[in-house]
């Protein structure tokens, strides 16, 4: 098991597939475009991929809904493309990750069709099916993520059955272990293909309260004030007993098992469980018998300051001790990250640059999500193009998820930025995206593009980045300062991540400093002041 740690500080570049690159015309990514295009994946030294769902689906959520777990859907390719993709990616160095959405279903699947249609077929309770309460309302108080309630009338069982999402897709009954079983079966079709691991869709809402009971309004201290009692019926935080439950651990064990009788596996599980979600992420990735790690959304919202950052990463600290997280600043769920972080389109790079460089010197692994190199910003869409059913549900006051998910745009001057030759895409490609295609920033030697890769070289070369200690440092001003230590390497970063230059009085105790140049970013040091411009970073040897 020579490379069994492979994940621990780990960079995984994440593939929308859909939107990747097209080879057929259709407008729609394709398997054959990810294997087409892995050469620019692996030029940025990433460690690994991560592919959204492409499994066979009605795409209800865009792949998310899964009606058959060990096939590629039609209009993504086949399995021998697949298998093709794997081996270019290994060829170039790249660990492959699949998404596992394991938690619910499509409503085609055969066992949801097989589940629903009476109450004593032998998939009867593969599902959380349960009679309405004698009032004939729903058995619970639970919410869908994508609003209203949670529960969906069955004619034909007379029953409701729960869905924490769509309701085209009902939740699977994970306290049945021909469920689990089943499941397992699955990834370990993956895993005799070769995959290297597995990011786990939802990985907190697998079990639901067996005992059914309704959630209570939810006490919890959002900004340190003091606790207050959520009364808010369609607010997340309101949920307790459809997710996170305890039965979860003894899963998570034999599917950690599973990987473990393959070599060099790994996973990293969703965790969205509200404040809670650095103690579920603590408790789900403790201890080599669970999992390797997770991710929540703890840094994937509107805060882009030191104060916000120092406070989820201490309690990282203090929370996640023995165990590792992955932290991302972008994804497919999440309006992008330069969008949230700045409203002015000329500190764009900059800010694009600065987060890049945070990202990767903060302790955990880290996740990237197809266009973050380039810097791309959330594209602006209008209500007709909209795919996404969240979105559609709930325009205008939630523009949904579609913002983030256009097209790749690889050479400014083709067709689609060259990522389809068809008529049409199946989102449009924003004019503003396509001028920074990956050509284009190939041209420019201080391009967001080079920046990703030369920040990832640097943090490849020093361990302390990789998965050395973190230790903040006291400051009275509005700064992010912190020492990275391993191994007799210690590194010194003080972030400025407000619009106006700071100077850093270095703490006497520090000795002597050895200022180094960060890609993008020269460190000055003036009388054992650090000099700060505003959005800047400084670093030393220390
Ligand atoms: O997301 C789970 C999840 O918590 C999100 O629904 C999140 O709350 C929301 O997208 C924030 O905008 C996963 C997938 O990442 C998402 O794409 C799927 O739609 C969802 O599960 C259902 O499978």
């Amino acid at each position: 098991k020579v490379d069994g740690n492979w994940w621990r500080g780990a960079v995984i570049y994440q593939i929308y597939p859909r939107s990747f690159q097209d080879t057929t015309g259709d407008g729609l990514g394709d398997i054959k475009g990810i294997t087409q295009r892995l050469p620019h994946v692996a030029s940025l030294g990433v460690d690994a991929i991560w592919l959204s769902p492409f499994f066979t689906s009605p795409m209800a959520d865009m792949g998310y809904d899964v009606s058959d777990y060990c096939n590629v859907d039609p209009m993504f390719g086949t399995l021998a493309d697949f298998d093709e993709m794997m081996t270019e990616a290994h060829r170039l160095g790249l660990k492959v990750i699949i998404d596992q959405v394991i938690s619910h279903t499509s409503d085609r699947h055969p066992w949801f069709i097989e589940s629903r249609s009476s109450r004593t077929n032998p998939k009867a309770d593969w599902y959380v099916w349960a009679d309405p309460k004698p009032d004939g309302t729903a058995p619970t108080n639970w919410l869908s993520i994508f609003g209203g309630p949670g529960w969906e009338w069955d004619g034909v069982r007379k029953q409701y059955y729960m869905h924490n999402f769509l309701i085209s897709q009902p939740d699977l009954n994970f306290h049945n272990p021909d469920v689990q079983d089943a499941m397992l079966d699955t990834v370990r079709f993956w895993l005799d293909r070769g995959v290297d691991g597995f990011r786990l869709d939802t990985v907190n809402y697998y079990f639901h309260d067996k005992q059914l009971r309704s959630n209570p309004p939810m006490v919890y201290d959002t900004d340190g004030a003091g606790m207050e009692t959520d009364t808010n019926p369609y607010s997340m935080q309101n949920h307790l007993y459809d997710k996170t439950q305890p039965e979860n651990i003894g899963f998570l064990k034999r599917l950690r098992a599973l990987l473990d009788s393959y070599d060099n596996r790994a996973s990293v599980g969703e965790v969205g469980d509200g404040p809670r979600s650095l103690n579920t992420l603590a408790l789900y990735t403790t201890g080599d018998d669970k999992l390797h790690m997770c991710y929540t959304f703890d840094l994937l919202g509107p805060a882009f300051s030191a104060a916000y950052i120092r406070k989820v990463m201490q309690t990282v600290l203090d929370t996640v001790v023995n165990g590792w997280v992955c932290w991302a600043f972008s994804n497919h769920d999440v309006v992008r990250h330069v969008t949230r972080f700045t409203e002015d389109p000329s500190e764009q790079d900059r800010v694009a640059k600065l987060s890049a460089t945070l990202i990767s010197v903060l302790r955990g692994s880290i996740c990237l999500y197809q266009g973050e190199e380039l810097g791309l910003s959330e594209a602006e869409l209008t209500y007709e193009d909209l795919r996404d059913p969240y979105g559609i549900r709930f325009w205008p006051a939630f523009k949904g998820r579609d913002g983030c998910r256009t097209p790749m745009v690889w050479e400014a001057g083709e067709t689609h930025a060259g990522f389809s030759e068809g008529a049409k895409t199946w989102l449009p490609i924003p004019a503003d995206h396509a001028s920074r295609s990956v050509d284009a920033q190939e041209a420019m030697p201080d391009s967001v593009l080079q920046h990703y890769r030369e920040t990832f070289a640097f943090r490849k070369n020093h361990h302390a980045l990789i998965d050395g200690d973190m230790t903040f440092i006291e400051t009275n001003q509005d700064l992010l300062a912190f020492v990275r230590e391993k191994g007799g390497e210690k590194l010194l970063f003080v972030f400025n991540l407000t619009r106006e230059p700071q100077n850093f009085v270095l703490p006497k105790r520090m000795g002597d400093v050895m200022p180094v140049d960060l890609p993008g970013f020269v460190s000055k040091l003036e009388a054992g002041a650090v000099k700060l411009d505003a959005l800047d970073v400084f670093c030393a040897r220390v």
